[in-house]
C-alpha cells in the first residue's frame, strides 16, 4: 500500500473541507484558519480511516467530526506554543500564533477554535446517539481527565521518571489519537466490542506518536520539523530520551508500534489500512 499517497489524498480532502469551512467574513476566521493550515491532519485522517474500516459510508457525516479535531488540536498547539507555556516562535513551518498575532489575539484564536470545533460537532444529521457519544468522548479526552491534565503535567515540576512519563504521554496526547479513532467507530455505528478495541489500539498508537514526536525534538531538523528542536532537553522536559535515553525510547517506540499492530491485525482484513499507518508514524520525519 502507498500510505504517503493515501495520507496525501486524505489531506487534501481535510484542506478542503477546512478552507469552506472557514471561508467567513468574520475577521477571527483567517486569524484561526492562519493557525489551521499546513498540519499533517492525523487525527481526522484517523477518523476518516477508523469510520470507512467499521463500514461507514457517508461523508457528510464523518468530515465535521474529523475536521473538529483538527480545530480542537490546532488549539491546543496555539496554546502550547504561548509564553506561559513552552514559548515557541516556530509552529507548522512559520511564526506561531502570538508571534504573527501578538498574545491576546493568539489565544481568542485557539478559544474560538474550540468553540467552532464543539460547534461543527453538534451540528448535522447523523444518528442522534453516535454523535452525542462522539461529543461526550471528545469533551472527555480534551478536558481535565485528557489533555489539559497532561499538559498541566508537561509544564511541570514533575519527577524525571517511567510513571510521570506515561501520565504526560498518555494524557497530553495518546487519548486524543485513541478518539479520533474511537470516533469514527462510533459515527459508524460499530459493535462496542470494536469500539474498545479501536480505543486501546490508539491508545498504543498514541504513546508511539508522543514517543516519535519526543525522539524527533533530539534527532529532527527545524525545517522539516516545522518548529524547533531541541527544545525539550533546555526545558528540562519530562520525554522518552530523557527518561529511557535516545536508543531506549526507540527501542520502546518499536515494541508500541509491536502492540499496536497486533491489536489492529486482530480486529481483521477491513483495518488493514491501520498497521501501515502505524508504520508512518514509528518512521515519520516530521
Ligand atoms: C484543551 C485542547 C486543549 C488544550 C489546552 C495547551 C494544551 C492544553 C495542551 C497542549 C498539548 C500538546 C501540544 C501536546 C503535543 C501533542 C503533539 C505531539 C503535537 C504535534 O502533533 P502533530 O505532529 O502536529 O500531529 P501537526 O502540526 O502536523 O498537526
Amino acid at each position: 500500500m502507498d500510505v504517503n499517497g493515501y495520507l496525501n489524498d486524505r489531506k487534501a480532502l481535510v484542506d478542503a473541507w477546512l478552507r469552506r469551512c472557514f471561508a467567513d467574513e468574520n475577521p477571527l476566521f483567517p486569524v484561526m484558519y492562519y493557525s489551521l493550515d499546513q498540519g499533517k491532519r492525523i487525527r481526522p485522517i484517523l477518523a476518516m480511516a477508523s469510520y470507512e474500516a467499521c463500514g461507514g459510508k457517508n461523508g457528510d457525516d464523518i468530515m465535521p467530526v474529523a475536521c473538529a479535531l483538527e480545530l480542537i488540536h490546532t488549539y491546543s498547539l496555539i496554546h502550547d506554543d504561548l509564553p506561559a507555556m513552552d514559548n515557541d516562535d516556530l509552529r507548522r513551518g512559520k511564526p506561531s500564533a502570538h508571534r504573527k498575532f501578538g498574545e491576546g489575539v493568539a489565544i481568542l484564536s485557539g478559544d474560538g477554535l474550540f468553540a467552532h470545533a464543539f460547534s461543527l460537532l453538534a451540528n448535522g444529521d447523523a444518528a442522534c446517539e453516535a454523535r452525542y457519544r462522539s461529543i461526550r468522548a471528545i469533551a472527555r479526552a480534551v478536558g481535565p481527565r485528557g489533555i489539559v491534565f497532561g499538559q498541566m503535567l508537561d509544564i511541570g515540576p514533575v519527577t524525571c521518571d517511567p510513571r510521570t512519563l506515561r501520565q504526560i504521554h498518555s494524557n497530553k496526547t495518546a487519548k486524543f489519537i485513541a478518539v479520533s479513532l474511537e470516533v469514527g467507530a462510533l459515527m459508524a455505528e460499530a459493535t462496542e466490542k470494536v469500539v474498545r478495541a479501536l480505543y486501546w489500539c490508539g491508545l498504543l498508537m498514541g504513546m508511539l506518536f508522543q514517543y516519535t514526536d519526543d525522539i524527533l525534538d533530539v534527532t529532527g531538523a527545524a525545517q522539516e520539523l516545522g518548529k524547533t528542536p531541541g527544545k525539550d532537553k533546555i526545558a528540562d522536559k519530562v520525554t522518552a530520551p530523557a527518561v529511557y535515553g535516545l536508543a531506549g525510547a526507540r527501542f520502546r517506540a518499536q515494541r508500541y508500534a509491536d502492540r499496536a499492530q497486533a491489536g489492529f491485525r486482530a480486529l481483521g482484513d477491513s483495518f488493514a489500512v491501520f498497521p501501515e499507518l502505524t508504520d508512518y508514524i514509528l518512521n515519520r520525519t516530521h
